[in-house]
C-alpha cells in the first residue's frame, strides 16, 4: 500500500475513535492570551519592544509548555552532491541529491535533501523546502504526485526542495530518539524541556538551509517552509525560531499548528498528547482538558513569524484540524504584523471554500474536500508567494 494511503487511513481511524467535538454550538467561550502585553504588565507598543521583549517571551512559553528546545550549536556541517542531473523534467530542472553531515561531539547523522531548481530563470529561484513526513519516497517528480508536485512549481520559477523527517527524528513514540537526539543532543532527552520531534524536525528544515545558503542557483532569502499536518506543525515552529525563514506554509496543521487551542473544535490537546506524545514535551499533557490554563495559544505561534509571511491552508472536510480554529488564529495575530507598518486587515469570517484570502503578509484559503495537501494548495502558495515577493519579473 502507498505510505500516504496509509497515513489517510491512520488519519482517518484516529479521527472515528476518538470523539471530538465538531458541533460548532457546543463551541464554548474563550479569552486568548494577550499579544501585546508582557510579563510584568508592560504594553508592547513598537516592533522594537516586540523584538526585544515580549517575542524572546513567548518564545521561551512554547519552549517550555509546548515543544521543548532546539538547539543550535554543532561542531561542523559538510554538504555533498550525491546526484545530480542538470536535464531533469526534460531539462526545465536541475535536480540534485544533496547529503548533509552534521557532526557534534565526533558524532555523525546525514539528512538527505532532494532538490529540483528551474533552469529558465533569470536569478537564483526562491524555494519551497517541504518538512516531509510521508517519506522520501514522496518527493519522486511524477506528474501524478500532487503532494509534491515538483513541474508546476518549477514551472512557476521557484526550486523544490524537501527531506524526510526520519533522518532527523523517526516518527515513533519511542524510535523518534534515534537520530539527532541519541547521537548528537543525548542531554536533550531527559530535560524536561528538551527537543522532541517536532522541534526535531524544525531543526532538519534549518540545516537544509544551511545548504541552501551554500548553493548559488537558490535564493537563499526566499525559503518558504512548508508542512502538511504534523509537518505544518512543524514548519511553524521552526519558522518561529529560525528568522532565515522568509515565509511559513501551513497546510492543515490543525491542534498544536495553526489552530486555537482554547476553540473546543477538532482534536483536543488530551487526544493530541496521547496519540503522539513523542512531538511534545511531557509538560504540554499536563494541558489536556485544561486548555485555558495554557500560557500561550496558537495564535502567538502565527505572531512570531512576523513580520515575515504567514499562510495558513485548511480543507472544509478536515474538521479534525478545525479550519475555522486556524484561520481565527492567524486573524488574532495580526495585530504583531501591524507593529510593523503592515496593516492586515483580514475579514471577520473566513472566505468561502475555495477562495484565497491575501492581506500580506498573511494569506488563507480553505479548500473543499479533506485532508491531504494537493495541486489545489500548492497553486494558492505560490500565488500568494508570487505576491509577497513580487517575483513576476523573474520569469525570462
Ligand atoms: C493526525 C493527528 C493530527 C495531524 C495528522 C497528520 O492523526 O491527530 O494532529 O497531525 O495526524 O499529521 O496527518
Amino acid at each position: 500500500m502507498k505510505i500516504h494511503l496509509l497515513y489517510i487511513l491512520l488519519f482517518t481511524f484516529t479521527t472515528a475513535i476518538f470523539a471530538q467535538n465538531t458541533d460548532e454550538s457546543k463551541v464554548g467561550s474563550y479569552v486568548l492570551p494577550e499579544l501585546l502585553r508582557a510579563q510584568n504588565g508592560e504594553e508592547i507598543n513598537s516592533s522594537e519592544k516586540w523584538n526585544t521583549i515580549r517575542r524572546p517571551e513567548i518564545l521561551k512559553l512554547f519552549e517550555d509548555n509546548v515543544y521543548g528546545q532546539v538547539p543550535d550549536s554543532f561542531d561542523k556541517i559538510e554538504f555533498k552532491v550525491l546526484e545530480q542531473n542538470n536535464n531533469a523534467l526534460t531539462g526545465k530542472a536541475t535536480f540534485k541529491k544533496v547529503a548533509i553531515y552534521v557532526v557534534r561531539n565526533k558524532k555523525i547523522i546525514t539528512i538527505q535533501a532532494h532538490l529540483y531548481i528551474p533552469n529558465n530563470v533569470k536569478k537564483p529561484a526562491p524555494v519551497f523546502l517541504t518538512i516531509n513526513h510521508r517519506g522520501g519516497e514522496t518527493m519522486n517528480p511524477s506528474p501524478d504526485n500532487e503532494f509534491w508536485p515538483v513541474e508546476e512549481v518549477i514551472n512557476s520559477g521557484y526550486a523544490m526542495a524537501g527531506f524526510d523527517v526520519k533522518d532527523v527524528a523517526p516518527d515513533h513514540k519511542t524510535q523518534y530518539v534515534n537520530q539527532i537526539l541519541t547521537k548528537l543532543y543525548p542531554e536533550h532527552i531527559s530535560q524536561p524541556n528538551g527537543m522532541r520531534a517536532l522541534g526535531a524536525w524544525g531543526w532538519g528544515a534549518g540545516r537544509v538551509i544551511d545548504y541552501l545558503e551554500t548553493d548559488t542557483a537558490v535564493d537563499a532569502k526566499k525559503v518558504i517552509v512548508v508542512g502538511h499536518s504534523r509537518g505544518g506543525k512543524a514548519a511553524l515552529w521552526c519558522g518561529a525560531q529560525d528568522q532565515r525563514v522568509a515565509m511559513a506554509v501551513s497546510n492543515e496543521s490543525g491542534n498544536s499548528g495553526a489552530k486555537l487551542s482554547r476553540r473546543n473544535f477538532g482534536e483536543s490537546v488530551e487526544v493530541i498528547t496521547r496519540n503522539f506524545p513523542h512531538w511534545f514535551i511531557p509538560k504540554y499533557a499536563e494541558y489536556a482538558n485544561n486548555e485555558h490554563n495554557l500560557p500561550i495559544d496558537q495564535h502567538m505561534l502565527l505572531a512570531l513569524l512576523a513580520p515575515r509571511a504567514v499562510y495558513v491552508a485548511s480543507a472544509a472536510e478536515d474538521s479534525w484540524a478545525d479550519p475555522k480554529g486556524q484561520y481565527l488564529a492567524l486573524a488574532a495575530a495580526q495585530p504583531v504584523f501591524g507593529l510593523y507598518d503592515f496593516k492586515p486587515n483580514l475579514p471577520d469570517n473566513m472566505p468561502p471554500d475555495n477562495e484565497q484570502v491575501i492581506h500580506l503578509p498573511l494569506g488563507f484559503h480553505n479548500r473543499d474536500g479533506g485532508h491531504d495537501m494537493n495541486l489545489f494548495d500548492w497553486r494558492q502558495f505560490v500565488k500568494f508567494a508570487d505576491e509577497y515577493f513580487k517575483k513576476n519579473n523573474n520569469k525570462k
